[in-house]
């Protein structure tokens, strides 16, 4: 059974004015830029900003040695909101650009954005060679299993069976899924997290930037617009658990096997 939420319950609001007093005090907002997101109204991108200021904050680092490359899509529009050094490449080419910028300033600390349609497709070789060239950026991929962008058209990310504007009959083809890919490519950090859960996912990107190589965290973030299906908000909470205590981190069949097990792992 599900209980619905009453607007009006002072223990709600209670937690939205301590919500609010955290983000005020948290150093989370020097980060932002003036311009307001453009998404939609309950994407999943709101929570990713959030984590990803957060683990900004948290570390300390400063917005001038700090440099957000983006993809085209809507994730392409996150370095918009930011107050740190940013640049909007075209599709599939994130993660390149930002190791171009990475080579050229070694001191700066270098993100590439990117959503599963960009990283996965049109940017896919780019991916694998960063990877196997332990390329010192950390690849932030906002997987939200479509292309918003394009109106809910499949990216390799799509779960099977799927209804598309281009698939009728449903996608035909299994998912890819990212972090048994990076892994078998040799990398040496990959992470999950999730938009709904923006503390955790915040630690995982946190890590995943002081990791002196190329890392990836899978940032998992409902489109509310074009997916009704399968990444919903009330399908997945509570589905979350952090890695078992005794995971080994250092344990690559360990690693695929949890990231091939089908459970929701954060970490
Ligand atoms: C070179 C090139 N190919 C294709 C497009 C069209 N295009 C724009 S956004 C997009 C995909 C966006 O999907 P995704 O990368 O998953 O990001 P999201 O919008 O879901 O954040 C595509 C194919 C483009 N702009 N440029
Ligand atoms: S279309 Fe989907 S991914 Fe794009 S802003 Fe809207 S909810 Fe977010």
């Amino acid at each position: 059974m599900r209980v619905k939420q009453d607007e009006n319950d002072p223990l709600l609001e209670r937690e939205l004015v301590r919500e609010v007093a955290g983000i005020r005090t948290g150093g989370t907002l020097a980060l932002r830029s003036a311009d307001l997101p453009n998404w939609c109204a309950g994407c999943g991108y709101y929570g990713v900003l959030h984590a990803f200021t957060r683990a900004a904050a948290e570390l300390g680092l400063d917005p001038d040695r700090l440099v957000v490359v983006s993809d085209y899509g809507c994730s392409g529009w996150l370095p918009f909101f930011l107050k740190v050094y940013g640049f909007q490449t075209a599709h599939g080419r994130a993660v390149p650009v930002a190791g171009g910028v990475k080579m050229a300033n070694p001191d700066l600390t270098v993100v590439a954005v990117c959503g599963d349609g960009g990283a996965l497709s049109a940017g896919l070789g780019h991916l694998v060679q960063a990877i196997r060239r332990n390329v010192a950026v950390c690849c932030l991929l906002l997987d939200n299993g479509v292309r918003g962008l394009m109106r809910g058209q499949a990216t390799p990310a799509t779960p099977r069976g799927r209804v598309t504007p281009m698939h009728p009959y449903g996608l035909p083809e299994a998912p890819l899924n990212p972090l048994s890919l990076a892994l078998g490519c040799g990398a040496s950090f990959v992470g999950r997290g999730y938009a709904g859960a923006p503390e955790g996912l915040a630690r995982v990107i946190r890590e995943a930037i002081r990791f002196r190589g190329f890392s990836l965290v899978v940032a998992v973030s409902p489109c509310v617009t074009f997916d009704h299906e399968h990444w919903r908000y009330d399908e997945m909470h509570g589905k979350w658990v952090d890695l078992p205590p005794a995971h080994d981190p250092t344990d690559l069949r360990a690693a695929m096997e949890l990231a091939e097990s089908g459970a929701w792992y954060q970490g």
